[in-house]
């Protein structure tokens, strides 16, 4: 150690032993998700200089060595003596866990999550960590390892230009499998790019040589283009409303013919797929705006009292992004639902822009308001039909197809439905099933492919009709949430090629036509082992299962030299009911993926590919992602 060795510097050694020891807490996790967080630390770095007005590109190129550069043309991190550290501000800044908030001087920080100490946390975790900082006409470097610098700051001589880039290779001590996704990143940058109007961002791949590059003048109004698709908008010219002072907000929305709608919601650049209170205050704001303007104009046609949110929702495609100061507050189980109470100020902003906005624009007002009426008309006419059809029912209670094996609990908190292959699977699955909370429905041979049949074709099928009878809740149009009879739904196929496309087949019908029960997280997939290893003989044998290729052959690396049997499950129905129950049904020690939508925006373009008529391209898409099923998203 050398003699100025400072409380200050245990203070970081003790920071950065932190974020190693409980990863996690800073990152969500080490795998994959928690990998490609530290590459959104560094953009997000580079993207605020963006935000700011200073930097008009960001270069991202994934390397051959397994490292990430993110090079931006903004001002340069500031390299000079730090007054609360005494060093260098750039390693105050890769090396202090507090630094965003206590440099007070600096206007950082506003795009991502972790308000300045991202960058020291992503150092914390590289095995190296190269900064070039372009200055003042120099160029500035110094390296790092886990976090403590491994050079001084040098000045390394002449710069052409301005800029900041980092380069970082993750730790594998910390994350077991360093494999970034290049789908997953492209989406990220391309994202920026829409969020950013005129942000010019490239991707390169060393890999394979390849450049894209993302720049959208147009900025959200691109991305609503892009989210509304092959729909058609009723109102030619997007709503597109942008505010500065306060709080600052972008909004650009439309209506289109189709019954779904979809919201895209972001704070601070970082997209919040749960929505939370931003993405509440705007729908209240825009229902508000519509219901005033209705009253101020015609009023409601005859037999209708009101419309509901969920009317003025319909069809509704929308970016809308916000900038909070201070520490944002996220909520739920993954940290995707913004809970910032300052995001209410959104309410009277966009209901007040709107309103005038309906008010300017008669045509367009008109088109929107009969929109939404129909909406609540058809609203009002199938809670009558349903209404008829309950009654009628309520005499013969719950009808149940014959196929299921239901669970002998009747509340929905704590049962379980899984959905199975086949009458084989279904019976040793009745086995293994504890009878009290879990319901067994045995599916026959692959249901419909939803994304090429028509509505009719698919109500009369019979496996979706034994499905929706099961889960209670009706579908479309007559969908009731209150209804549904099960907590967990888990579709259990085989790990098999035939069983992957049958529980694709079944995640589009979920997607397309029940998509609140994925919305609200009921629906899951059960993940059965793919092998069994029975390892030594006699008094010592023991069995381990594995769940795929890759971990069969790491465990047997670990198993070298032992007498090793391995069996590979063939389907469900091969499996005897004990192997099952203790790997895929007991809650206990089963595995499972819950599955969830990732990204609105592009899980559109998934389903189309996947189940869409072009065999091409659902064959290439298969092949490339078939692997990497480890956490879904659709
Ligand atoms: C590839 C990552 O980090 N760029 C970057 C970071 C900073 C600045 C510019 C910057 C900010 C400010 C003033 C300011 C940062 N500076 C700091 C701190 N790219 C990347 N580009 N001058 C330059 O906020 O006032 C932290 S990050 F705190 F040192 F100012």
């Amino acid at each position: 150690m050398s003699a100025s060795y400072t409380v200050k510097d245990i203070q970081v050694l003790k920071g950065l032993e932190a974020v190693r020891k409980r990863p996690g807490m800073y990152i969500g996790g080490t795998g994959s998700d928690g990998l490609h967080q530290l590459v959104w630390e560094i953009l997000d770095n580079a993207v605020d200089e963006a935000l700011n007005g200073y930097c008009t590109r960001i270069e991202l190129t994934i390397r051959a060595d397994g490292s990430i550069s993110v090079d931006d043309n903004g001002r340069g991190i500031p390299v000079e003596k730090h007054p609360a550290t005494g060093k260098n501000t750039v390693e105050t800044i890769l090396c202090n866990l507090h630094a965003g908030g206590k440099f007070d001087d600096y206007a950082y920080k506003v795009a991502g999550g972790l308000h300045g100490v991202g960058a020291a946390v992503v150092n914390a975790l590289s095995e190296e960590l190269v900064v070039a900082v372009m200055r003042g006409g120099r160029v500035y470097s110094q390296t790092f390892s886990r976090g403590i610098p491994s050079s001084k700051l040098k000045n390394l001589g002449e710069a052409e230009r301005s800029g900041t880039k980092v380069t970082f290779r993750p730790d594998p001590e910390i994350f077991p499998d360093i494999s970034f996704s290049k789908d997953k990143i492209r989406e990220r940058l391309e994202t920026k790019a829409f969020l950013i109007a005129g942000l010019e961002i490239v991707m390169k791949d060393e890999s394979d040589d390849s450049l894209e590059t993302f720049v959208y003048p147009g900025g959200i109004t691109d991305f609503l283009t892009k989210l509304a698709g092959q729909a058609p908008m009723i109102d030619a010219q997007p709503f597109h409303f942008r505010c500065e002072n306060g709080l600052r907000l972008e909004l650009a929305m439309a209506w289109t013919e189709e019954t779904s709608g979809r919201i895209l919601s972001f704070v601070n650049s970082i997209p919040t797929p749960a929505g939370g209170t931003h993405d509440a205050a705007f729908r209240s704001g825009i229902t508000k705006a519509v219901r005033t303007y209705i009253e101020k104009r015609n009023g409601l046609p005859k037999g209708i009292k009101s419309v509901s949110a969920e009317d003025v929702r319909e069809g509704l495609v929308a970016v809308i992004s916000v900038y909070l100061q201070g520490n944002l507050e996220f909520q739920g189980q993954t940290k995707e639902r913004l809970n910032s109470r300052e995001a209410s100020q959104v309410e009277p902003l966009v209901r007040n822009a709107f309103e005038t906005w309906l008010h300017q624009n008669p045509t367009q007002a008109g088109a929107i308001m009969s929109r939404v009426v129909l909406a609540a008309q058809a609203r009002t006419a199938s809670r009558a039909a349903r209404d008829e059809v309950t009654r009628k029912a309520a005499t013969r209670r719950l009808t149940l197809p014959g196929k299921l094996a239901d669970c002998s609990i009747s509340s929905r908190d704590g049962s379980e439905l899984f959905i199975v292959e086949g009458d084989s699977a279904g019976g040793s699955s009745k086995q293994a099933r504890d009878r009290r909370f879990q319901a067994i429905l045995p599916l026959r041979g692959k249901i419909l492919n939803v994304e090429q049949a028509s509505a009719d074709k698919l109500k009369a099928n019979k496996e979706i009709q034994s499905l929706v009878q099961s889960l209670g809740t009706g579908m479309g149009k007559q969908f009731d949430y209150s209804r549904l009879r099960y907590g967990k739904i888990i579709i259990n196929t085989d790990a098999d090629v035939d069983g992957h496309h049958i529980a694709t087949l079944l995640l589009t019908f979920f997607y397309r036509f029940l998509p609140e029960l994925i919305h609200r997280g009921h629906l899951y997939l059960a993940v059965p082992p793919l092998y069994r290893l029975s390892i030594g003989s006699g008094k010592k044998a023991r069995t381990q299962y594995v769940f795929s290729d890759e971990e069969k052959n790491r465990a047997l690396k670990g198993l070298n030299g032992k007498e090793v049997d391995i069996q590979r499950f063939k389907g469900l129905g091969e499996m005897d009911a004990q192997t099952l129950k203790s790997t895929t049904m007991d809650p206990a020690t089963r595995r499972m993926l819950k599955v969830g939508i990732e990204n609105e925006a592009t899980a559109d373009d998934v389903f189309d590919t996947l189940m869409g008529k072009d065999v091409r391209k659902r064959f290439t898409f298969i092949k490339t992602h078939a692997r990497e099923v480890r956490d879904l998203d659709i």
